[in-house]
């Protein structure tokens, strides 16, 4: 079975979240938006879908368009034993996944707070005062909630559910990047109050999919048009 990813291609973003899933999976897919015309071909089917995805990234699987990151998570998790199998399970695993989609959701709103469609020099007053709240009670807010969910899973293997690895792993890995890349001086002080979250980042760091992923031209590096963008005005 080959999917067709659709996704902006010169950012990470959310695609990414799809991308580690597929990769650490060995599954076979093509990343529509790189591949010549790839963003016509997209544009197209956002207009012409029954089903039209609001937003990239979406998946194509046979004749099945899926949009929102969690939705697409949710199945490839079940597809590729990335997931729980039980009921319960699969929507614990999906409820970590809409949370991550929250903090990615206010890593976006540091640098704009005011207007998705309107330049970051034109909101960088506002972006200082959101940057600020963001390091100072969100980042560890949320790290906190991440800590305390690996170290309450009973099986006590430092993954976020269950004794093996889930997709919800791989995004949390994706989301302490994108903290490091983008509030370098925040990120570190606060995975020192999280280490089993930093240490979860660094297991999947190191599997051997991922590993080979993120070396090779596949990554697209971090940028200051993605989601997680290094203003160093912005970090503290
Ligand atoms: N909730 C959606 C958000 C999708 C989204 O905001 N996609 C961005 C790129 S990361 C986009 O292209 N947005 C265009 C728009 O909102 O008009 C998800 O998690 O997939």
């Amino acid at each position: 079975m080959s999917y067709e990813l659709y996704y902006w291609p010169t950012i990470q973003g959310r695609g990414e979240f799809v991308r580690l899933a597929l990769e650490e999976a060995g599954a076979d897919y093509i990343d529509v938006g790189r591949e010549s015309e790839g963003i016509a071909v997209m544009m197209r089917m956002m207009d012409h879908a029954e089903h039209p995805p609001f937003a990239p990234p979406f998946l194509k699987v046979g004749e099945t368009i899926i949009g929102q990151t969690a939705a697409i998570l949710l199945f490839i998790g079940a597809r590729h034993n990335l997931a729980p199998k039980d009921p319960a399970g699969g929507l614990w695993t999906h409820q970590i996944q809409l949370t991550i989609a929250d903090f990615v959701a206010e890593a976006h709103d540091t640098h704009h707070p005011i207007g998705v469609g309107l330049y970051y020099e034109d909101q960088k007053e506002e972006a200082l005062k959101r940057s600020a709240e963001y390091r100072k009670e969100r980042i560890p807010k949320f790290l906190d909630w991440f800590e305390t969910i690996i170290t309450r899973n009973p099986s006590g293997s430092g993954h976020l559910v269950g004794s093996s690895l889930t997709y919800v792993d791989l995004s949390l890995f994706q989301v302490v990047e994108g903290l490091l890349y983008a509030f370098p001086k925040a990120a570190k002080r606060a995975l020192k109050e999280a280490p089993k979250v930093s240490a979860q980042h660094d297991a999947v760091a190191e599997r051997p999919r991922i590993k080979a992923y993120l070396e090779s031209p596949r990554r697209i590096p971090f940028n200051e048009e993605g989601i997680f963008r290094h203003y160093p005005e912005l970090d503290g």
